[in-house]
């Protein structure tokens, strides 16, 4: 047969020939392959822009260290979804706030509230299992305190997912009541979930819902548009909009920046991970705990009188991370702290104090 495969394929090629030369007669030839292409004016502006910032940037608190380096990350889908998060917001009863129980402070995007308006708003503290309990309930009662719809969340396990409906329905009780007066009585509660990246948003979802239709991973910048689920719990109907997550264009304190580094909440790729891991041993030598010091078999003495990189040298040695010579493979020491603080297999430790301790 003449329209073989071969023919077919001859037949593509041709065509895609004349487009090739079409195009090129149009907009100019193509650069060869392998000719890496000029960036554009606009990108060296933008990456201009971004240098200019990183030298301004003030470096405060306990950042002000030999090991600390300017952490930043507000990529381009960001300010896509924080649009597209106030673009929304007209859809929604209600917006649950997703933070992280070990930086309850750091976690809570300061744009937040000029996104969000005035919609009743509740917080859900995710990630308990892994933050220090008596903290935790502290930042509790903390909420409580300031008049904030706060639950305590694991949706690891699904503690504390049924106070959910409960917290909402507390926050939009006008709205209910005025629903039922117009006889819309299991009309759903539109809830928008929203937060930084990380947290746990599309895993609550998942929870909640009783399946695994959210995407969900180990990293930040999972979830990359704004998706519907639609759910019934505990005979409650409930619509819940799952949100990529979001950061802010400047930490302008570099410590928020270096905790929700620890925590995963920045890409990983944007942080040096051994400088990281030194600021984190320099906050085991602030605050020692006895399960850091059994996991690598140091003491307190070691703690206070080794310098992070020391330890660090230590930690690489004691667990048989060595490189060629014998000598300490820091590098992937600094990989595997930082992967064992985020299981927190260092111990349920809280990064943020509660205001009144700083
Ligand atoms: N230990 C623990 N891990 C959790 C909990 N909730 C979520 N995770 C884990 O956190 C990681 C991130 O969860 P996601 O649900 O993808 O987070 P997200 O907020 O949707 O992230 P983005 O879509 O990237 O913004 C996953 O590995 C989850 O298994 C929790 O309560 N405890
Ligand atoms: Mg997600």
């Amino acid at each position: 047969m003449k329209n073989s495969k071969l023919g077919n394929k001859k037949v593509i090629k041709g065509k895609r020939e004349r487009y090739k030369k079409d195009a090129e007669r149009r907009y100019g030839a193509k650069t060869k392959p392998g000719t890496p292409k000029a960036p554009s004016q606009a990108k060296i502006q933008h990456k201009e822009a971004r240098r200019r910032r990183r030298e301004s940037a003030p470096v405060t608190n306990a950042a002000r260290s030999e090991n600390s380096q300017y952490i930043q990350w507000f990529p381009g889908h960001m300010t896509r979804t924080k649009r597209k998060i106030q673009a929304d917001l007209k859809l929604v009863d209600a917006v649950a706030e997703i933070i992280d129980a070990r930086v309850p402070l750091s976690s809570r995007n300061p744009d937040l509230p000029s996104m969000v308006g005035n919609k009743p708003r509740v917080i859900l503290m995710n990630k308990c299992d892994l933050a220090d309990p008596i903290i935790t309930r502290r930042w509790a009662q903390y909420f409580k305190e300031q008049g904030i719809k706060a639950i305590e969340l694991n949706c690891k396990t699904g503690s504390g997912i049924n106070n959910f409906t409960a917290a909402v329905r507390e926050v939009l009780a006008d709205k209910i009541e005025a629903w039922a007066a117009k006889g819309m009585v299991n009309r759903p509660l539109r809830v928008m979930v929203v937060g930084i990246p990380n947290v746990g948003k599309s895993t609550f979802i998942n929870r909640i819902s009783k399946t695994s239709k959210a995407k969900t991973e180990d990293r930040p910048g999972v979830t990359r548009g704004n998706q519907w689920f639609t759910l019934s719990y505990g005979g409650v109907n409930i619509d819940l909009l799952d949100t990529p997550g979001v950061l802010w264009p400047r930490f302008d304190d570099q410590q928020v920046g270096e905790r929700l580094a620890f925590t995963g909440a920045v890409k990983d790729d944007v942080t040096d991970s051994q400088q990281l891991a030194l600021r984190l041993l320099e906050f085991f030598k602030t605050s020692p705990t006895q399960v850091f010091c059994e996991r690598f078999g140091l003491t307190f003495e070691d703690i206070s009188d080794k310098t992070s990189f020391e330890l660090l040298d230590m930690i690489a040695k004691k667990r048989g991370m060595l490189i060629s010579g014998g000598e300490a493979d820091t590098e992937r020491a600094a990989i595997m702290l930082l992967d064992e603080f985020r299981e927190a297999k260092l111990g349920r430790i809280t990064l943020d104090e509660l205001p009144e301790q700083r």
